[in-house]
């Protein structure tokens, strides 16, 4: 009796084993990344998401499958990340902005008009600051992957052209969630609304805010231009994006799958670059057969750099001085 009741014991016990690792002896454990991002389908960041997945999925020969949804689906940037942090999700790519209220340090790309050139963010973003950025993310439980591009910033509106920050004023510009950006255009002016991306175009639809900001392959892809009749090529910041993954799942991936998913991203991270600036120019050009585009002076800019700046003094304890020192001289190496 006592060798039966230890022979049950131990078929259950190696039962269960088996059962833990969730997979049966001799077959290779499966891994699923659910990815959601908020532009639709036709933007270079689902492009770019879809590339990494063909390339994960063909050099995992199959272990780990990724699946894509578009348009907020899953939720906007903030949620999505704290999807992430729960376990719920694997993976998403939030612009930099809303991720402030998680890291605070992030807050040093919102400084208005910081990166003269596409060439001078990679610098900095591929450097050991961008990497100590992205290393910052497992405070809060989600691994930084890469920088991703959203790109520069431009101003749309419904109902005039834009040369001069006198020209915003008492305009209802939506921003994203972020502090920075509501002082930036309440500087120059503006009466600005935070917003997640998803209620954007209803907003603009239905009146609920006169204007908006982001780069011109969103605004085209997006139809902005529907709702939005005049644009102009402010460029007031560079926005990243950050491809991530919860931290709870890369943890629980073998090295090896940690690094295909890691050479994937890399490899995406070039390829979204090079899409997002050929996109960004080409739909800049497109958005001019549907909406006035107003391209401004250096002088006209200047104005518009002048009236930011008191933004730099009021953030620079929050972001930390050293790291704006960081990444200014990384710039000029
Ligand atoms: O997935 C990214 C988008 O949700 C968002 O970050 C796009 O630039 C954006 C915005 O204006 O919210």
């Amino acid at each position: 009796m006592r060798k039966t009741i230890i022979a049950v014991l131990l078929v259950l016990f190696l039962a269960g084993g088996l059962f833990a690792e969730g997979r049966q002896e001799g077959a290779e454990e499966t891994y699923k990344i659910t990815a959601g991002i908020g532009l639709n389908d036709k933007s270079a960041q689902y492009e770019s998401l879809i590339y990494f997945k063909e390339l994960v999925e063909k050099e995992s020969a199959g272990r780990i499958t990724v699946d894509v949804y578009h348009s907020s689906q899953l939720g906007d940037d903030r949620e999505m990340m704290e999807a992430l942090q729960r376990g719920e999700q694997e993976m998403t790519c939030p612009s930099t902005a809303p991720m402030v209220p998680f890291v605070p340090e992030y807050g040093v790309f919102d400084l208005p008009f910081l990166f003269p050139s596409e060439a001078e963010a990679d610098k900095v973003l591929d450097s050991a600051v961008g990497q100590q950025l992205l290393d910052k993310l497992s405070d809060i439980g989600i691994k930084g992957l890469v920088f991703w591009e959203n790109g520069y910033r431009n101003l749309t509106n419904s109902y005039q052209t834009v040369r001069t920050p006198a020209d915003v004023k008492g305009m209802r510009v939506r921003t994203m969630e972020n502090p920075m950006h509501l002082d930036a255009w309440r500087a120059m002016g503006a009466n600005p609304t935070p917003m997640a991306f998803g209620e954007l175009f209803s907003a603009m639809q239905q009146g609920v805010v006169d204007g908006q900001e982001n780069p011109w392959g969103t605004i085209y892809l997006q139809n902005f231009f529907e709702v939005q009749d005049y644009a102009t090529d402010t460029g007031h910041v560079y926005s990243p994006f950050v491809l991530m993954i919860a931290q709870s799942f890369w943890d629980r991936l073998p090295a090896d799958l940690q690094k295909i998913v890691m050479d994937a991203a890399v490899k995406s991270r070039d390829h979204n670059r090079e899409l997002n600036r050929r996109y960004n120019k080409e739909y800049m050009e497109k958005l001019k057969d549907v909406m006035e585009v107003t391209v401004l002076t250096p002088a006209e800019k200047a104005e518009f750099q002048k009236a930011v700046q008191p933004v730099y003094a009021k953030y620079a304890d929050t972001i930390g001085q050293s790291l704006i020192d960081d990444v200014l001289a990384e710039m000029k190496k």
